[in-house]
């Protein structure tokens, strides 16, 4: 498409976006139920758009909103028992993990070390590793889908930089015994980062709904940094991730000095340069207004209905779920059918659910209501009854042959 000479009034584009986007899923229709983002907050659907102009790119032109960061970087560390941690928000979990590898890199002084992550772990770390001239080692899971602890000590060479745990995976919400692996990283001196992108905005909440949280995060004193993403459970607009070291000394690795900016000499700490502050204004201002109390009825209220599913997928002949939920994050699997069909079924009937290779991702965030529960059980309960007709058909064309 060429652009245009002449510009179009500013209500006829308007008019335009409002027709070409009517087709794309809402979070409003409920439909969207397999995605780790929701509906922001509306107090973040305001701030945000107040404070669009603000740039932590060059942060000496607004020192103020620097400073709110700083703020929001300890209030989010409050919640993973280290309010004395540095940090940024950054793009997304895919920035904040990129950040720890190069952060680990960078301490161990090797060029290409190499890093142990749970198969489980997200595809960044994969694509960090490749940016960074790092190799990925692979180590499998137990039967509880956390990582198999003996397989990270058998995969620790002297080429090992850092370890990776997840709190929360992004398949089932797993997390890791990342308690062991805080031991590890200690005796072997190795880096510790863990990823709680997803479960940061969870777990903590969870422990003040008397659920029982082992230590995940800084109260280990392996862990060097975590990713905990604000965007995700934390109802904040996107493009908000991040990234939490232990203390500045871990921070300043990835530190790089800038020193020809409007606002004077600086330093930037994160993959990008130019950033939005709105961001950080928009997580700064729900942390404020939504305290623990606030995220606590949130989380509360995901988890009542994530049981509501759990309770009635079991009683749908032929489906099941992979393993008991840990937290918001449902794993539905079939013995009997094809998980691919089941997929194509429910994306028929309008449903934006994730595949995985053998289970379907069903994620109850907070823009998904009781009756989105419900109307999508409806669903998959008709969806069994057609597949298990179909499997009869088969079978009785196999017998009548
Ligand atoms: N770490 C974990 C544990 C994740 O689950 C994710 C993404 C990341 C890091 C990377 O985060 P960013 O996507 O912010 O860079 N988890 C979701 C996923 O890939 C993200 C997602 C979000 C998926 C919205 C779907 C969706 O509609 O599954």
């Amino acid at each position: 498409m060429n652009l245009q000479f002449k510009g179009l009034p500013q209500k006829a584009v308007l008019k335009e976006l409002e027709s070409r986007l009517r087709k794309d899923f809402t979070f409003k229709s409920g439909k969207i139920i397999g995605s780790m983002c929701t509906s922001p907050h509306p107090i973040a659907r305001r701030v945000y758009a107040r404070y669009l102009d603000t740039n932590l790119g060059d942060s000496g032109l607004c020192p103020e909103v620097a400073e709110l960061e700083r703020e929001t970087a300890q209030m989010i560390g409050s919640l993973l028992s280290n309010p004395e941690v540095c940090g940024h928000i950054v793009t997304g979990g895919t920035e904040a993990n990129t950040l720890a590898l190069w952060a680990a890199k960078r301490l161990s002084k090797k060029e290409h070390g190499e890093v142990i992550v749970p198969v489980s772990a997200h595809c960044s770390f994969d694509k960090a590793a490749n940016m960074l001239g790092l190799k990925i080692v692979k180590v499998g899971l137990n039967n509880n889908f956390q990582v198999d602890v003996g397989a990270v000590e058998k995969a620790l060479n002297p080429n090992t930089i850092a370890i990776v745990g997840v709190a929360g995976t992004t398949g089932l919400g797993v997390v890791d015994p990342i308690g062991e692996l805080s031991k590890i990283a200690l005796e072997n001196n190795v880096y510790l980062h863990v990823d709680a992108a997803f479960g940061g905005f969870v777990l903590p909440f969870l422990r003040e709904l008397s659920y029982n949280v082992p230590d995940f995060d800084f109260a280990l004193p392996g862990v060097c940094s975590i990713t905990v993403d604000p965007h995700k459970m934390g109802m904040a607009p996107i493009p908000a991730g991040g990234i939490l070291f232990r203390n500045e000394a871990i921070r300043k690795t990835v530190a790089w000095k800038i020193s020809y900016l409007a606002g004077g000499e600086t330093e930037q700490a994160t993959l990008v340069g130019t950033r939005s502050g709105a961001s950080v204004i928009a997580v700064w201002a729900l942390l404020k207004h939504l305290g623990v109390e606030g995220y606590k009825k949130i989380v509360r209220r995901c988890m009542r209905l994530t049981w509501k599913l759990v309770e009635e997928i079991k009683r749908i002949e032929g489906l099941d779920i992979v393993t008991e939920p840990t937290m918001n994050v449902v794993g539905l699997k079939s013995d009997v059918f094809d998980i691919h069909k089941v997929a194509y079924e429910l994306r028929l009937r309008g449903w934006a659910i994730s595949l995985f290779p053998s289970h379907i991702r069903i994620v109850v965030m907070p823009h998904v209501r009781e009756k989105h529960i419900e109307s999508f059980v409806e669903d998959l309960r008709k969806v069994a009854k057609k597949l298990g007709e179909c499997k009869e058909r088969e079978v009785l064309a196999i017998s009548s042959v």
